[in-house]
């Protein structure tokens, strides 16, 4: 029997098989891939770019083209989509050869990082090779087959170069494996040479059959469970640390029925914060070196530490200083093995709503101590007078706290809040009061400069029923401000609130923490004694937005910004409200600490003192947890 073929290019191909992807989980189906980001070059304009074009004036709905304005901005925008779509859907990104595809790479890594699935095409030089070099190819003395590209390795969890249009299907499925598997994904990259795009191929017609990828909840494994039960039994002082993991796992109600059953504090990482409401009885908020004093306390006498879906970053362990009771064990329920072993656990390795449901069902007579949950209560209800004052409005200048009580106040219980780098995400972990899994956005695992806008698009396409606010610095709004015009253009409803305090305020604060006297953090013109210690430049980032398109308000005051964010919600299209603060933080303590190296020998004294400082503070650094299940330190 003959097969049944079709003969197209590559691009098309490539295109067709991407419109008919589906997950599945909990019995919902959808499309993996709802529309394709790209920017055009002479890689891909012939090859995938006349493919999408053909698709779209077939079907405009296929697979809906958006024209990005920075390719690291697309990739960011793909993560943004699939982290609130809780990784069962992305978008994937088209770019041309060279530096076109090199600018994902970025992006890569911040997917990968943070566990997000987004399917890279970046276009590659010619296979065939016959007038090499090629505009924008590498060309390497000492190797022939490596490409600009082969810099994705490192930061991806699949890569792949299509050398022949027979490679396609190969590629493409281990690529879908990938993207769906949620232990394993992060960045997934199929490159494709330019000619290779536009060659013509007898392609399988089952190639194009509408494929379900199941997203199944693996069981945790009985006697990894039944090691946890026993480690968690024995606690008089547990806590929970909940991560991104139970958000992209649905297991948020689990979660709580847990907690309320049991007792057990809960903090929360970035990725994890709106895995609890703020005000359940068991949140203690934020945890670690941008954590809450709650949630410090706790975890630095806590016995045994109950880990779900977190990566246990060095924010969140606050540098391995956080867990300081010297028999602490650790549970950790995770879908990553890479994570579910960490800090010498008991590990289970599953879905963290299925094993917390089973944990429900197996400590139903576990409770700890009252003396626990008083303590509990007591921690988080001061914690939770200090967000008050902090974020309290007054008449005078605006403070980076008051602006997130004014946004978390003005929005709606369901809107979103997106961040990522700056002195902006510490201040949200600690003072912001989630009310809904989705409602808090913050890229913490690269912390990338740039993602805000970007992602904040993201977030916008894929949950259209939120209004999205975007919080972002001015240094930070500099770097990648352009997809402001990819969100007006695709209509999107998007509220920017850039937070102006001429800087980065957040290195500037760190670099006189470590004796730098806040040293080139400040946006200054050079001077006569030839230093950037000037006046402040005249940038006037009102104007730069207006000049994007968007509606733009400016605010000093606190009355002013509340005003002007409510004038912002009335609309439906891109807002950007600019608001001067006081570079000055204002924000409470976390009692906490971050590892940043001090120089050890220096001649300014403003060095020196804070070496002393860091020797006396990673003192309490731990280096090595001893295994869960083994007998107490002698
Ligand atoms: C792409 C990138 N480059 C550099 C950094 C290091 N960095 C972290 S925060 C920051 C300054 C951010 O300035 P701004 O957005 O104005 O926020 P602020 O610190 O003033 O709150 C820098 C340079 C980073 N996180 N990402
Ligand atoms: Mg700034």
């Amino acid at each position: 029997m003959t097969e049944k073929t079709t003969r197209a290019t590559v691009g098309k191909a490539l295109v067709r098989f991407l419109t008919c992807q589906y997950t599945e989980r909990d019995g919902v189906t959808q499309r993996l891939f709802p529309a394709c980001l790209g920017i055009f070059g002479h890689g891909n304009v012939a090859g995938i770019g006349q493919a999408l074009l053909e698709s779209e004036s077939n079907d405009p709905s296929a697979l809906p083209y958006i024209l990005g304005r920075n390719e690291q901005g697309m990739v960011h925008t793909a993560v943004g989509y699939a982290r609130a779509a809780d990784r069962l859907q992305t978008l994937p990104v088209t770019t041309s050869v060279g530096p076109g595809a090199t600018n994902m790479v970025t992006g890569a890594a911040l997917a990968t990082i943070n566990r997000i699935p987004v399917l890279l095409l970046p276009s590659d030089t010619f296979a065939t090779r016959v007038a090499t070099p090629v505009l924008q190819e590498l060309e390497l003395p000492d190797s022939g087959d490596v490409t600009v590209n082969d810099a994705f390795r490192p930061v991806s969890r699949y890569f792949d170069r299509v050398w022949r249009p027979e490679q396609l299907p190969g590629a493409l499925l281990g690529a879908m494996r990938v993207l769906t598997d949620p232990a394993d994904t992060g960045a997934v990259v199929v490159a494709l040479p330019e000619d290779v795009q536009a060659q013509a191929h007898d392609w399988p017609e089952a190639l194009f059959v509408e494929r379900v990828w199941h997203i199944g909840r693996p069981r945790p494994d009985h006697e990894a469970t039944q090691r946890a039960i026993q480690v968690i039994r024995a606690a008089r002082a547990p806590m929970i640390i909940a991560g991104g993991g139970v958000i992209y796992s649905r297991a948020t109600d689990s979660l709580a029925r847990f907690a309320q059953q049991t007792g057990v504090p809960v903090a929360h990482t970035q990725a994890g914060t709106g895995a609890l409401r703020h005000d359940h009885p068991q949140s203690v908020g934020a945890i670690g070196a941008t954590g809450t004093t709650a949630a410090n306390a706790i975890a630095a006498d806590a016995d045994v530490i109950i880990g779900i879906g977190t990566r246990y970053s060095d924010f969140t362990s606050a540098s391995n200083s956080a867990f300081a009771n010297p028999d602490v064990r650790f549970v950790n329920i995770n879908i990553a093995n890479l994570d579910a072993v960490k800090n010498s656990a008991v590990s289970v390795q599953a879905d963290a709503r299925t094993t917390l449901d089973e944990l429900i069902m197996e400590l139903a007579d576990y409770e700890v101590p009252a003396e626990h949950r008083e303590r509990t209560r007591v921690l988080a209800s001061s914690w939770r007078a200090t967000v008050v004052t902090a974020c309290a409005p007054s008449a005078d200048a605006i403070t980076q706290t008051q602006v997130i009580g004014i946004v978390n106040t003005v929005s709606a219980p369901r809107d979103v809040v997106v961040c990522a780098a700056g002195s902006m995400p510490g201040d949200l972990h600690k003072l912001w009061q989630a009310r809904d899994p989705k409602g808090y956005h913050v890229e913490y695992g690269y912390s990338c400069m740039g993602y805000e806008i970007a992602g904040g698009l993201g977030v916008a396409l894929a949950s259209p029923d939120r209004t999205v606010f975007v919080l972002v610095g001015d240094g930070s709004f500099l770097m990648m401000a352009g997809e402001l015009i990819t969100a007006i253009q695709e209509r999107v409803r998007l509220i920017v609130v850039v937070v102006d305090n001429r800087g980065f305020a957040s290195i500037g604060g760190l670099s006189e923490s470590i004796g730098s006297q806040r040293f080139g953090t400040e946006y200054r013109y050079r001077s006569a004694d030839g230093r950037l210690g000037g006046d402040p430049l005249p940038v006037d980032l009102a104007a730069n937005a207006a000049s994007l398109g968007a509606y733009v308000r400016k605010a000093s005051t606190c009355a002013e910004f509340a005003t002007a964010l409510r004038e912002a919600m009335e609309r439906t299209t891109v807002s950007v409200v600019v608001v001067e603060t006081d570079p000055a933080d204002r924000s409470p303590s976390s009692e906490s600490w971050w590892d940043v190296p001090v120089a050890e020998v220096s001649a300014l004294p403003s060095t020196q003192d804070a070496r002393a400082r860091y020797e006396s503070e990673r003192a309490a650094q731990r280096t090595y947890f001893r295994p869960a299940e083994s007998e107490r330190a002698p």
